[in-house]
């Protein structure tokens, strides 16, 4: 399926960990592609008409056909160009990982977030007993290297804002949640998964994703 009359371009922004799943499927499949950097606070024309609904990022165009949302993206990589398989194709195990990658969507981001991002002393007390009940599932099911095995999977692809963006997060708030101690398996998998040759290559640069979300909490009100 793959050629040279294929026409893919990514819409996004350089520093988002949901574009970076679809960067991070582009590449590790080898598929060419053209990125189009959008500007969140003046979104362009081609954003407003591919993604509608939602008018977020990212967006793959292929050959004029659109995709929103980062899972689907992936899942759609993985379908329309075939090697490198990033899902299993056994319905059980396929049924799995997208479990997880879905816990991890609306479950451990959603709780990191309330323990990283307030400044309420009780809401953030709360947010952390909560991400650490949820990161504990994550840390029992990982058995090998990455999640899906000795290669990234999907469930990997979706965990990479916890492996990378998370200890910036940490950084900002001065609130650890995955430490060797408590999440050894999970640490190691993060140190595994940053350094992974191709994950490295594609990561954002992180001093100024680090300086846009100090002022990104510094502007979170002091109390509620
Ligand atoms: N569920 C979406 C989330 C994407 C998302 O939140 N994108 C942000 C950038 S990190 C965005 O485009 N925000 C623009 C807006 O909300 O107006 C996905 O997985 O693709
Ligand atoms: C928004 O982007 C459009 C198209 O790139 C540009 O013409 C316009 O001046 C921008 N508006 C602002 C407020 O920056
Ligand atoms: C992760 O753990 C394995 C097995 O203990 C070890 O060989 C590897 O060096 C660790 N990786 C990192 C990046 O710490």
């Amino acid at each position: 399926m793959a050629g040279k009359q294929e026409e893919v371009k990514l819409l996004g922004t350089t520093g988002s960990p949901f574009v970076f799943r679809a960067i991070l499927a582009l590449k590790l499949k080898g598929i060419e592609y053209e990125f189009v950097e959008e500007n969140l606070g003046n979104k362009s024309d081609l954003l407003i008409k591919y993604n509608p609904i939602y008018k977020k990022v990212p967006v793959l165009v292929h050959n004029e056909k659109a995709i929103s949302e980062s899972l689907l993206i992936v899942e759609y990589i993985d379908e329309a160009w075939k090697g490198n398989p990033l899902l299993p194709t056994e319905p059980y195990h396929k049924a799995l990982a997208r479990f997880w990658a879905k816990f991890i969507d609306d479950k451990v981001i959603a709780v990191i977030r309330k323990a990283l991002f307030t400044k309420d002393e009780k809401a953030r007390e709360e947010g952390v007993e909560e991400s650490f009940e949820a990161l504990q599932f994550l840390e029992n099911e990982l058995k090998d290297k990455f999640f899906g095995g000795e290669e990234i999977n999907f469930v990997d692809i979706a965990a990479a804002i916890i492996a990378f963006w998370v200890p910036i997060f940490e950084e900002v708030s001065g609130v650890e949640l995955i430490t060797s101690v408590k999440f050894p398996k999970l640490y190691n998998w993060s140190q595994e998964l940053i350094n992974h040759p191709i994950v490295k290559e594609n990561l954002p640069p992180r001093d100024p994703l680090l300086a846009f979300f100090k002022g990104l909490f510094a502007n979170i009100p002091a109390s509620k």
